[in-house]
């Protein structure tokens, strides 16, 4: 990936490039609660984006994407969303370090990477922290990584429209190999929980499918909770999200104004919990226990938190009785994207063969699978 890069680039460029390597990420457990300043609990994988890049003597910026053999040019006085699509997660770090007083010139990159897109392992987040961390070491902008982390959340919200939390940004960052990172997403203090997973994989099904509700839905579920935080605040001022909200205050002032804003307020406040006893759990290699947590935050997901869809509900289903999977659910944003499993080693290729073919049948889809593991975040290559 790295030769052809490198090769594309000089063709392209004729210039020695930096290559920078951002991860996408897996989420063990804790969905929809980094926006909801809560805790999660992602680890950067061995899929990544890389980002080839060197100055320019003007104010150009030229870009290319492998993937799509597709090329986009603009000037820095005029960074603003295009309808190409990828160049937005490029262009809205350049307009994030213009914001923030940050000065550049012109610069070309091409950009490659094996993180599938639309399957929910952040390829976005990966392609917008590989950028900032480019420009930052091209330009000496000595931005620090979690300066760096907020501008791509910053980013995704304005160019993507995507009211995203901060959890991808900041897996794909701050990523560590075999480890979790346990963040929290209030005062954003973080810690590595090793991921002692014997002769258990971490296997993602993607279902190949992403419903066009994904964004319009999740910023939905964004404004629920907000609401639901505002009834409390009217009664406690002191509680500024869920985060600080409990069920007995839900109970008193949210269930009695909406009963569906409810029913997400109270996955999200379990979840929250959820988490945290689930890190225990990882702390004393209690992966049973942890994967029993997995399936339960799937079917708060689909049930009450209503982001799952028909595909994601099958292959979820489909291995929950199943002793060799000890937890499973959807990850992610959801409406599509893939499914994280704890599968037994000496199981997983049987597991695989038979999803593949019955989720064939189902849904007239191909099934696509990966292991991941879990690697190093955001950093230079070359
Ligand atoms: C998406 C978002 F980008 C994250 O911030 C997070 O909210 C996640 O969905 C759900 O947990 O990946």
């Amino acid at each position: 990936m790295i030769e052809k890069l490198s090769k594309t680039f000089h063709e392209k460029f004729s210039a020695e490039p930096l290559i920078v390597r951002s991860p996408g990420r897996v989420n063990i457990i804790g969905e929809h609660t980094d926006y909801n300043n809560g805790f999660v609990l992602p680890a950067a994988i061995d899929k990544a984006i890389y980002i080839a890049a060197s100055k320019r003597n003007d104010d150009e910026i030229h870009l290319h994407a492998v993937d799509f053999n597709e090329d986009f040019t603009c000037n820095l006085s005029y960074v603003k969303p295009s309808e190409q699509h990828w160049p937005n997660y490029i262009l809205g770090i350049v307009d994030q370090l213009q914001k923030s007083g940050y000065s550049i010139s012109g610069f070309n990159a091409v950009v490659d990477g094996d993180v599938p897109v639309g399957a929910g392992l952040s390829s976005s987040a990966a392609v917008e922290c590989a950028t900032a961390f480019a420009l930052n070491e091209l330009f000496d902008l000595k931005i620090s990584k979690l300066e760096m982390v907020k501008m791509a959340q910053l980013s995704e919200n304005v160019f993507a429209g995507l009211q995203c939390g901060i959890m991808d940004m900041f897996a794909s960052m701050f990523g560590k190999p075999e480890h979790a990172i346990r963040l929290d997403c209030r005062s954003l203090e973080y810690d590595y929980i090793p991921l002692h997973l014997d002769k258990i994989k971490i296997v993602l099904f993607n279902t190949n499918v992403k419903h066009s509700l994904s964004s319009s839905e999740y910023n939905v579920r964004r404004q629920q909770c907000e609401q639901g935080v505002t009834w409390i605040k009217e009664h406690h001022p002191h509680i500024n999200s869920l985060r600080d909200a409990t069920l007995n205050l839900l109970d008193e002032f949210v269930l009695p104004k909406d009963k569906l804003i409810y029913k997400r307020c109270r996955f999200i406040v379990e979840e929250i919990q959820r988490l945290l006893s689930a890190c225990e759990n990882l702390k004393n290699n209690n992966i049973q226990a942890l994967g029993e947590k997995m399936f339960r935050t799937h079917e708060g997901l689909s049930q009450e938190y209503e982001v799952s869809c028909k595909e994601l509900d099958f292959l979820v289903n489909a291995v929950k009785n199943n002793p060799s999977v000890l937890g499973a659910r959807m990850m992610g944003g959801g409406f599509g994207g893939c499914t994280i499993n704890l599968v037994k080693e000496e199981a997983i290729d049987g597991l695989v063969e038979g999803l593949t073919a019955s989720y064939q049948r189902e849904m007239d889809f191909p099934l696509t699978t990966y292991i991941a593991q879990i690697e190093n975040g955001t950093g230079i290559v070359k």
